[in-house]
């Protein structure tokens, strides 16, 4: 198990985010962040990781990849998510002192350790906000690599500007497709980042609102990442919880809320 670390040396590991990296998070809905944390530590996060995978698992336990900064026994996970350094990088990217002329204390919304095998399939693309059922703009996602990872492991890719068409759809427990199909006109009216070639200890962080999703791991070599989010202190959701997979979405019925008028075909 590691050791909880002091905030001194949690920001020998971990770097601010810089003026230009606010500014482009701001405009596009996502940013690279080369070497946020250094790679020593990023191997760190990973051993704890696999040593908790390792154990033998008890009947009932939850499982151990998710809420790794939440647990007694996942250091140094707790000490970096938590601290003064990572709070202060999040709450600039949020931003919403812009509106508010105060910065809004942050949550811890979840964390996950994610691992792709070779062949696994891509993800969905779709935003996350509008999958957890968040009643404003704030969540962000910090994707954290813990090894190198490729174009070709299924790096993710984003929408760019997306996160300024507000909430397309959610799209988890739905017969309808990802965004990409049902808006089959959204990458070219906006414009999908390039393919990203992370170095261990790189990491990206995409707006709640961004569209992303990402290839099939094409590779012979596992996809290993940190997934961490937060959320605005004052956010509602809809059901109280703010899973990853989707809070519950009904639609409406025809009897109470009939529809006006279908469009005729272009
Ligand atoms: O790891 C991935 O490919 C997708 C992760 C994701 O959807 C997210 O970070 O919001």
């Amino acid at each position: 198990m590691g050791e909880a670390l002091t905030e001194r040396e949690i920001e020998a590991v971990l770097r601010e985010v810089t003026d230009e990296e606010v500014g482009f998070y701001q405009e596009f809905g996502w940013v690279m962040m080369k070497q946020l944390v250094a790679p020593e530590f990023a191997t760190e996060l990973q051993r704890v990781a696999q040593e908790r995978r390792d154990r033998p698992a008890k009947e009932g336990a939850a499982n151990p990849a998710v809420h790794l900064a939440l647990a007694e026994d996942a250091e140094p996970y707790r000490s970096f998510m938590f601290s003064e350094r990572m709070s202060h990088n999040a709450m600039r990217l949020v931003n919403k002192r812009r509106l508010k002329g105060v910065d809004v204390p942050l949550r811890y919304r979840m964390d996950m350790h994610i691992l792709k095998p070779p062949g696994a399939a891509g993800s969905t693309y779709h935003q996350d906000s509008a999958e957890h059922g968040s009643d404003r703009v704030g969540e962000l996602q910090f994707w954290l690599a813990l090894d190198e990872v490729t174009a070709e492991m299924g790096a993710m890719r984003f929408v760019s500007r997306s996160h300024r068409e507000g909430p397309l759809g959610s799209v988890f427990n739905d017969d309808r497709g990802n965004l990409l199909e049902q808006y089959p006109n959204l990458t070219s009216v906006l414009e999908l980042s390039p393919p990203f070639h992370y170095q261990l200890g790189d990491c990206t962080v995409h707006h709640g609102y961004t569209v992303h999703g990402g290839p099939d791991n094409s590779t012979d070599k596992p996809r290993l990442s940190y997934l961490f989010s937060y959320s605005p202190e004052d956010t509602r959701y809809w059901n109280g919880t703010a899973a990853n997979w989707g809070a519950e979405r009904k639609r409406l019925d025809d009897t109470a809320n009939p529809i006006i008028l279908k469009p005729s075909g272009d």
